[in-house]
């Protein structure tokens, strides 16, 4: 059984879908992640509705997955944007090794979770700080040092150290949004 597979197993969602958004800027291990994520029978499917934006989508029986780049100087912004609403969780990976970049990723991190359609809603997110493995990588927690994560109250959040290319890591993140998406239901049945 896949990692996904186990999650929505898990969850018990066959008959909901959950859609995942998982985002962060060009080269920091999305679609690397996303591929070692996913169950060989998943059906990809890039989108590309403009020169330089693409999406990744993908599905497996319960949940979804919007994968794109947060980059480009904010140019996609409006295309991006778009996909927020329907996302019920978020992954946010950063390339550890990329100091000059970190400071990028913060500002893509502050203005998603300004805009709108999160702002208001307790969405967990998931931060894989990847590429452990590089020499220059920082740790984990200088990551959420500099990505301000503690400033972050109103929403669950994790960071997880990874390897993607390995496929270190992974697991941990995946049974901790896990966790938070069962809370998540619970609490949405119980009406809160
Ligand atoms: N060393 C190392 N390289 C990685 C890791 N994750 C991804 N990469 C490499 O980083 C590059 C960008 O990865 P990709 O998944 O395409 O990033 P994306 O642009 O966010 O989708 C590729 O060459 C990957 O092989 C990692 O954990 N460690
Ligand atoms: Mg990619």
């Amino acid at each position: 059984m896949g990692l996904l597979d186990k999650l929505s197993s898990l969850l018990g969602l066959k008959k909901k879908e959950v859609h995942v958004l998982c985002l962060g800027l060009d080269n920091s291990g999305k679609t690397t992640i996303i591929n070692k994520l996913k169950p060989s029978h998943a059906q990809t499917q890039d989108i590309v509705p403009t020169i330089g934006f693409s999406i990744e989508k993908f599905k497996t029986s319960s949940l979804s997955f919007t994968v794109f780049d947060m980059s480009g100087q904010g140019r996609y912004r409006n295309l991006w944007e778009h996909y927020y609403k329907e996302g019920q969780a978020i992954i946010f990976v950063i390339d550890s090794s990329d100091k000059l970049r970190m400071v990028v990723a913060r500002e893509e991190l502050e203005t998603l979770l300004n805009h709108p359609d999160i702002k208001h809603r307790r969405i967990p997110i998931l931060f894989f700080a990847n590429k452990m493995d590089l020499r220059d990588a920082v740790t984990s927690v200088k990551v959420s040092q500099l990505l301000c994560l503690e400033s972050i109250k109103d929403k669950p959040w994790h960071i997880c150290a990874s390897d993607a290319i390995k496929g270190e890591g992974l697991q941990e993140g995946v049974d901790w949004l896990q966790g938070e998406a069962c809370i998540g239901r619970i609490c949405h049945i119980l009406g809160h």
